[in-house]
């Protein structure tokens, strides 16, 4: 119980909150705005119609937003001077051409793609002995997986509703950690579905909290991850534009709020976190695929999630983002190219989760700095997660690679694609479980109490005289630094000796 209350400190409407219990819901009755002033695009069966998906060589950002005036729907992640991979519908293919841009056509026509993978699902719904896994799940069938984990392990498992999304879906978390220990254990952050129709992040995340569970009691490489960290899993944070993504559009991105303005619907909330808001590559335009909301946690979503960790007062280690797709795994900056603090700290760790996932299927996926790997992006969940948390923190882009079929991932491809990145996963959280951490601002003289998990200086000492790694976090900058041998770091304000 200590630890429920540790959880909710500054928060009681989440202990509320929290006696609720996750209805499965189909989602038709739960509008609480009225979307008919709304000028949402009003999708047909055959929508998708002679949209073609192109490669566009763009060499420099004059023509990058050349191809950005005909069309805001990129799925690629090359920067100027590569290419981009856009979606574009007949009009926007007939505009595209006169820009004189050189480009190829990677898919001809997106919507007999769209039918084939909705009968694909419909027909492995029916095939029998497929793990959970094997398919894409609906919005019920996520939540009541989750349901189902939290009442089989209650000793483990945590299930917390922490809001709703605007149209009024639940927002559920799965707090996972061992049994026993104070509620004071470094939070290891994961997320999935910001963006409604990446659909193989959802089931990743999900992944990450049933393997965990499910294999508890057999693994002892699981018993010590979850006795030093605590896990929180939120599967599902866009549940309404994931209903759209599966009854209307299957490729919407954003969330649905209808009352952004300019007729058009939804937030980017991955352009909406508290952190380097309103910058470099998150629009302004309401109508636009990454529109940034009207200010930073504007979302019910996004704020939701962020009310949820900082008032569990807690300290946050690690936090990564599923997405898809382009297999990268990008550690910060998102909303700048310059070097975040840690970069070498964040190549290192960024190398050893990319070799994790190699080592399970072979599937290459590449690391780095997200804004020079990717592109810009400001208020991202990731920045926020390092900006403003301090966690260790990556969007990891999920398959497939930059080819065909993209958002489409054929469900063969779901559970090897959260088999690797479990790994991953696993591997981060052992980085930090493994290693003994002293932070810089509770080693001054002056500070006599330690109320954070931070290790004392002496026990930093003493790791090291045993050939331990001890990685001292800078005070309250983001700063950390990795320390294998006898050391004197200068700087932060005072002078720290590790190893003598
Ligand atoms: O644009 C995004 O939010 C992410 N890509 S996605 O195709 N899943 O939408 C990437 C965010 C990571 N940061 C940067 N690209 N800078
Ligand atoms: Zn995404």
């Amino acid at each position: 119980m200590r630890y429920l209350r540790l959880i909710l400190v500054g928060s009681a409407a989440l202990l509320l909150a929290a006696a609720q219990v996750a209805d499965e819901q189909d989602g038709t009755d739960l509008l609480p705005v009225d979307l008919s002033a709304a000028r949402d695009p009003a999708p047909s069966a055959g929508w998708y119609d002679g949209h073609r998906v192109v490669r566009v060589h763009v060499r420099n950002t004059a023509e990058l937003d050349l191809l950005l005036t005909t069309t805001d729907d990129v799925w690629s992640h090359h920067v100027p001077g590569e290419t981009i991979d856009v979606r574009v519908s007949p009009e926007q293919f007939a505009q595209l051409s006169q820009t004189g841009l050189p480009f190829e056509i990677l898919i001809d026509d997106l919507q007999p793609l769209i039918d084939a993978e909705a009968a694909k699902i419909e027909a492995r719904r029916h095939m029998d002995g497929l793990d959970w896994f094997e398919n894409y799940k609906t919005l019920a069938e996520i939540e009541a997986r989750i349901d189902q984990l939290a009442g089989l392990y209650p000793h483990l498992a945590q299930h917390w509703v922490i809001g709703q999304s605007i149209e009024g879906r639940d927002i559920h978390a799965l707090i996972i950690t061992d049994p026993g220990g104070s509620g004071d254990r470094p939070v290891f952050l994961i997320t999935g579905c910001q963006h409604a129709r990446e659909w193989v992040g959802p089931m990743t995340a999900m992944f990450v909290a049933d393997q965990l569970l499910e294999n508890y009691a057999g693994s002892a490489r699981i018993q010590d991850i979850l006795d030093g960290m605590q896990f929180v899993i939120a599967p599902m944070m866009n549940p309404d534009g994931y209903v759209y993504s599966w009854t209307t559009m299957r490729l919407w991105r954003k969330n649905r709020n209808p009352l952004v303005g300019g007729g058009c619907v939804g937030v980017d909330l991955n352009r909406n976190w508290s952190f380097e808001w309103g910058g470099a590559g998150a629009s302004p335009d309401p109508c636009d695929n990454t529109y940034r909301g009207w200010g930073p946690l504007s979302e019910p979503e996004t704020s939701a999630f962020a009310d949820f960790v900082t008032g569990s007062g807690k300290q946050i280690a690690a936090y990564i983002d599923f997405h898809s797709y382009s297999q990268v795994v990008a550690s910060p900056w998102s909303y700048t190219c310059d070097p975040p603090p840690n970069l070498g700290l964040f190549n290192e760790l960024g190398k050893m989760m990319a070799d994790a996932i190699h080592s399970v299927h072979g599937q290459t996926y590449e690391y780095g700095p997200a804004c020079t790997k990717l592109y810009v992006a400001s208020g991202t969940a990731k920045d926020w997660g390092f900006g403003q948390l301090g966690a260790l923190s990556w969007t990891i882009e999920l398959r497939p690679d930059t080819k065909p079929p993209g958002f489409l991932l054929p469900p063969e491809e779901i559970l090897p694609t959260a088999e690797e990145n479990f790994e991953a996963v696993l591997q981060l959280a052992e980085y930090w479980t493994t290693a003994v951490w002293v932070d810089f601002a509770y080693v001054g003289i002056e500070w006599g109490t330690f109320d954070r998990p931070f290790n004392t200086l002496a026990e930093g000492v003493a790791a090291v005289a045993l050939g331990g790694r001890v990685i001292v976090k800078a005070g309250s900058s983001n700063e950390t630094l990795e320390i294998s041998k006898p050391l004197t770091l200068e700087g932060y304000g005072g002078i720290v000796t590790i190893g003598q």
